[in-house]
């Protein structure tokens, strides 16, 4: 499934042809195996969804790709150099943090993708449901190797959140706001949570999953009740379809580039933008946090990205993790 397999590379040889067929005597020289072992590969593509032609004598030729997440429907026209270029793609998967965090405790380079359909057991922070219905959203992780030390984790939790805001606006014209510390939402409601998660010594990180959930295609009915008032869809936002796949890829690219910038430059410049972009700041918010919870205004958001909220009592406090409503 990682690098492009003989599966993968007579399907780019039929992208790259074209209009043209492909025969099979042609594809078995090619590879060095037997027409019946190119068949093989074809059928299994096009168990897949892609549309393939075949004719008698002639051979075969690409009529249609589907708009899953493949492997190669993900490289094709990817602009990274190495987030994404490892590739996990399952039709069905429990969570693809869960599968993430796993994986990176094997040797996997960093970069390395799992992306799937549908997720059965998607979650949020704290053990909580995150809905990720087949086909119309984007589940996916990513694995890090940042050398950092574990209190710097949040501030790439905001990288990548600005990564997604910035391929949102460009892939669908939308422009999402930035609510603290992990969504993403458009016209109030949520399209897109982040969810973090390291395994860390006491001093550096071993490893960080960046997991990112975004509700592209779903309709409104196809949320739950319970999630209508607070959840939407880019599509249902743009009040049209929006290219899943292109989606990915420019978030990929935006990601990638964004951590470069980070590790050499550090993180002033993606606060600054954060800020920016935040929905959070300057309004009267109510905190939650694991024992406490506070109200008050939402004065600012420091350098290691805690929230600082005047309290109605005049007092400020500082918090790292929790809530916003
Ligand atoms: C988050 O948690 O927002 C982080 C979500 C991360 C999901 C990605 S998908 C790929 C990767 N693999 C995983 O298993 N997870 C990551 P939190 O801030 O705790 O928000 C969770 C809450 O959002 C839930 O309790 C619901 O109220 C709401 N929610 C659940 N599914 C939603 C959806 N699809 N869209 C909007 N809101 C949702």
């Amino acid at each position: 499934m990682n690098k492009p397999d003989k599966e993968e590379q007579i399907l780019n040889l039929l992208k790259a042809a074209r209009e043209d067929y492909i025969s099979g005597e042609a594809l078995s020289k090619k590879f060095g195996v037997t027409r019946a072992s190119i068949w093989k590969n074809i059928h299994a593509l096009m168990k897949q969804g892609y549309g393939i032609e075949r004719r008698p004598n002639t051979g075969y030729k690409l009529i249609s790709s589907p708009d899953k997440v493949l492997p190669a429907e993900i490289r094709e026209g990817l602009e990274t150099e190495y987030i994404g270029r490892e590739l996990y793609c399952f039709n069905e998967a429990g969570s693809t943090n869960e599968i993430a965090m796993k994986l990176a405790e094997g040797a996997v380079t960093e970069g390395t993708v799992v992306i799937a359909e549908k997720q059965t057991a998607g979650k949020g922070r704290l053990g909580r449901k995150w809905l990720s219905p087949a086909g119309a959203g984007l589940w996916f992780s990513i694995i890090l190797k940042p050398k950092i030390s574990p209190q710097h984790s949040a501030k790439l939790t905001f990288v990548a959140g600005l990564a997604v805001l910035d391929a949102i606006r460009t892939v669908s014209g939308l422009q999402a706001g930035l609510k603290w510390p992990n969504d993403l939402l458009v016209n109030g409601k949520k399209v897109c949570g982040i969810l973090t998660e390291i395994k860390s010594g006491p001093d550096i990180i071993n490893y960080q999953v960046l997991g990112i959930g975004i509700n592209v295609n779903i309709s409104e009915k196809e949320f739950p009740e319970a999630l209508r008032a607070t959840a939407t869809s880019l599509a249902q936002e743009a009040k049209k379809e929006v290219a899943r796949l292109r989606l990915l890829k420019e978030i990929l690219k935006n990601i990638e580039t964004g951590y470069e910038v980070f590790k050499k430059e550090g993180f002033k410049q993606f606060l600054i933008r954060w800020k920016e972009h935040s929905v959070t700041l300057n309004r009267k918010v109510k905190v939650a946090g694991l024992l406490e919870s506070w109200e008050g205004l939402a004065l600012d958001i420091d350098e290691d990205c805690a929230l600082i909220v005047r309290l109605d009592s005049g007092e400020k406090k500082r918090v790292l993790s929790g809530d916003v409503s």
